[in-house]
């Protein structure tokens, strides 16, 4: 049999990365993006920042206060999230991702799996090279960056991935996979949290290869069945998880800019039009049926506002998107004194028309 080969991308500090991507003299700067809870200037979390902030000690989840003390002086660059903008990056890169793969299967806002095992006729050697040119048709189209894992399979190269950021290329082939995970401590494996590894530490086992020398049957009666031979076969970097596009927890969307600031329906219907024969497409070519349709809109003074709507029915027409988008606007207008200046589309709550499957298919190994 030819080698899975598998491969995961994560796009490198992706909110701040992208902030950088729109607005380039930020590059230099600790840029930190965050969300405001509201209540005063300063409260709120970082979602994330780039690598210059990290350097000084901010991190993802830190207090916004503490962050800004940690960089003090710094002419550091404080953003709230843009999620509409950042959605609309994610989708052109994995728009792009889906030409290299046989199958893509999108895990979050900023990582994919792509199966390239047919691609690379199943060679590690090719791989590295088809890896670089995805990296560097990205950069030229799009102009992110993001860190690759190669391996056998989705459990390996996601660690792979971890391993080396930002801007990696770390390539684990089958020989390599046992030396590459047993040093790592446990909790590198999905799945193993703080509650499991405090569990394993207690019975000695610190790293993947502590874990994978342990007696199967003991595993089995400390985690239960499921888990048990689930840390069993992850320990030896067994895994044979499918790569497939899931459809669920994502959303296809487009934004614009009118060609003059409007308050006119018809005139923004106009231009909604083009963005969503362009979402039908991308939701056709995924055989995808949708159950939210939402839009987007920011105003002249620059603050924005989405307002969306539930369907009874999953559909996966262009005239269902249309026909909401409309009642969205006309509702939104009459509400809305203020001119658009920009607008958006988005379809979110897939189905597929085939049955899922999404189960953890293990195989045990003796
Ligand atoms: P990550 O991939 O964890 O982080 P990152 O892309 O910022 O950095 P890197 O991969 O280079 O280590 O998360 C992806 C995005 O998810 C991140 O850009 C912001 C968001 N996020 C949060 O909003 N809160 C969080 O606590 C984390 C970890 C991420
Ligand atoms: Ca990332």
């Amino acid at each position: 049999m030819r080698n899975r080969v598998v491969m995961l991308a994560d796009f490198d500090y992706f909110f701040a990365q992208c902030e950088e991507l729109r607005n380039p003299a930020l590059k230099d700067k600790p840029v930190v993006v965050g969300v405001y809870s509201g209540r005063t200037e300063e409260s709120g979390a970082v979602s994330t920042s780039n690598y210059v902030a990290r350097k000084f000690g901010v991190k993802s989840g830190m207090p916004l206060f503490l962050a800004k003390r940690k960089l003090e002086g710094m002419e550091a660059v404080f953003l709230p999230v843009d999620h509409e903008y950042y959605d609309q990056i994610s989708d052109r890169i994995m728009q792009i991702f889906r030409g290299y793969a046989s199958n893509m299967e999108q895990v979050s806002v900023d990582e994919a799996y792509l199966d390239v095992m047919d691609q690379v006729e199943g060679s590690f050697e090719k791989a590295k090279e088809y890896a670089q040119k995805i990296k560097t048709d990205v950069r030229k189209q799009v102009g992110i960056c993001f860190s690759i894992g190669v391996g056998p399979n989705k459990l390996v190269a996601k660690i792979a991935c971890d391993s080396q950021k930002p801007d990696g290329l770390t390539i684990i082939t089958p020989d390599e996979v046992e030396r590459f995970l047993s040093p790592l401590p446990v909790y590198r494996l999905l799945g193993v949290g703080k509650k499991i590894s405090t569990k394993m530490d207690s019975l000695n086992i610190k790293t993947i290869g502590d874990l994978a020398k342990f007696d199967v049957q003991k595993l089995i009666g400390v985690f239960g069945k499921t888990l048990g031979l689930y840390f069993y076969n992850a320990s030896k970097g067994n895994d044979n998880e499918p790569v497939q596009e899931t459809g669920e927890a994502q959303s296809i969307g487009r934004i614009g800019t009118l060609k003059q600031d409007s308050h006119n329906l018809d005139f923004i219907l106009q231009k909604i039009d083009t963005l969503t024969a362009d979402i039908f497409k991308e939701v056709q070519s995924k055989n995808l049926s949708f159950k939210q349709v939402a839009i987007y809109a920011v105003m002249t003074d620059l603050s924005s506002k989405t307002r969306s709507v539930t369907i009874e029915q999953a559909a996966k027409d262009q005239e269902t998107i249309k026909k909401n988008v409309k009642v969205l606007f006309e509702k939104f207008l009459n509400e809305s004194p203020l001119g658009l200046r920009r607008v958006g589309v988005k379809v979110s709550g897939f189905t597929r028309e085939e049955p899922n499957q999404k189960q953890l298919t293990l195989f045990f190994q003796g």
